[in-house]
C-alpha cells in the first residue's frame, strides 16, 4: 500500500508488506542508523504485533494502520518522556474526530469511540532514554468478525467520514508533530503547554472508579482523580493515594464521570 500524503509529514517513511513488529524493526534500525525525527515504518501485516506487559496487537492484514514513529526528546523536563504514549493517544483522538466520530482516551493508552477501543498506543524508550519509539494501531475496516476481542471496534463499524489508510495515518503523524512540538517548545512540562489539560478533558478514565492491576498482579480498587505533572494517573482508595505510572486499569462502571 502507497502513503503518499503520510510521506509528506513523515521525515522518511518506509513501508513493510508484512513484518514481526514495526516497534521493534525501528527500535533495531534506530540502533545501526542515525534516524532523524518523525521517522516512520509502517506495515500492512504484523505477526508478533506488540502491546503494553507482553500482551499482542492482532489485525487481519491491510485493515488498519500500524506504525512506530521516532522521537528523540531533548526536554529539559524530563517527566515530558512520561507524556509521549498519551500525546499520541490524543493526536489518534483528534484524527478520529476528524472523520466525524467522538472519541476519548482510556489512560494511558486506549482511544475508545463509545467505550469500544479502536486504537492503541506503545512507547517504548530506548535505555540510554535518549529516543522514544512510539507505535500505534488503529483499527480501520475490521468488522466486527475481524477483532480480536469484544471491547474492540474500528472506524468502519463507527461510521468514520473515511477509511483511507493513508489520510488516517498522514493526519495522525500532522497531530502528532503539532503536540510534539508544543511539548518541545514547553521544554517538557505538559502543564505548560497545555497537554495536560487536553489529556484531562479527553479522558474517560479520570471521575471514573478503577481496578489498577500491577505487573506483579497485585491489584487496588479507587478513584481515578488526576493526572500528575509526569503523566501518571492519580487514583484514590479509602487509605491512600497512589501515583500509578504502568499498570493495567479497568474501568469499574461505565458512565459515572458525572456522578
Ligand atoms: C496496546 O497495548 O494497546 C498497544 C498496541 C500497540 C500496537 C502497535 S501496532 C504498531 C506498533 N508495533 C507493535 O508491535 N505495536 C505497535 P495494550 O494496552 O497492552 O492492549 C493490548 C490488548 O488490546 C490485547 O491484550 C487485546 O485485549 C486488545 N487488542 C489486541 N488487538 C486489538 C485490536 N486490533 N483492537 C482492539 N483491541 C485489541
Amino acid at each position: 500500500m502507497e502513503y503518499p500524503k503520510a510521506s509528506q509529514v513523515a521525515s522518511g517513511l518506509e513501508f513493510l508488506a508484512e513484518t514481526g513488529s514495526t516497534n521493534q524493526d525501528l527500535a533495531a534500525l534506530a540502533k545501526k542508523t542515525d534516524l532523524p525525527e518523525f521517522y516512520t515504518l509502517v506495515t500492512d501485516f504484523q505477526s508478533a504485533g506488540r502491546g503494553r506487559l507482553d500482551r499482542v496487537w492482532e489485525a487481519p492484514a491491510a485493515s488498519s494502520v500500524m506504525a512506530s514513529v521516532y522521537l528523540k526528546p531533548r526536554f529539559e523536563n524530563t517527566s515530558g518522556i512520561g507524556w509521549i504514549s498519551l500525546l499520541v493517544a490524543e493526536s489518534i483522538k483528534r484524527t478520529i474526530q476528524d472523520l466525524g466520530v467522538s472519541a476519548n482516551i482510556k489512560w494511558p493508552n486506549d482511544v475508545l469511540v463509545s467505550g469500544s477501543k479502536v486504537s492503541g498506543v506503545l512507547a517504548e524508550v530506548s535505555q540510554d532514554l535518549a529516543s522514544v519509539v512510539v507505535g500505534f494501531g488503529i483499527n480501520v475496516t475490521q468488522e466486527a468478525k475481524d477483532l480480536p476481542v469484544q471491547t474492540a471496534t474500528s472506524l468502519l463499524l463507527a461510521g468514520a467520514s473515511s477509511l483511507d489508510r493513508d489520510v488516517t495515518l498522514a493526519k495522525t503523524l500532522s497531530n502528532i508533530k503539532v503536540l510534539y512540538s508544543e511539548l518541545a517548545a514547553a521544554k517538557g512540562d505538559a502543564q505548560a503547554c497545555g497537554l495536560r489539560q487536553q489529556l484531562l478533558d479527553s479522558s474517560a478514565t479520570i471521575g471514573q472508579m478503577v481496578e489498577v492491576t500491577f505487573k506483579n498482579q497485585d491489584s487496588v480498587q479507587g478513584r481515578a482523580v488526576d493526572i500528575d505533572d509526569s503523566g501518571r494517573l492519580v487514583v484514590k482508595t479509602d487509605a491512600k493515594t497512589l501515583l500509578v505510572s504502568a499498570g493495567d486499569i479497568l474501568h469499574l462502571r461505565a458512565n459515572e464521570k458525572d456522578d
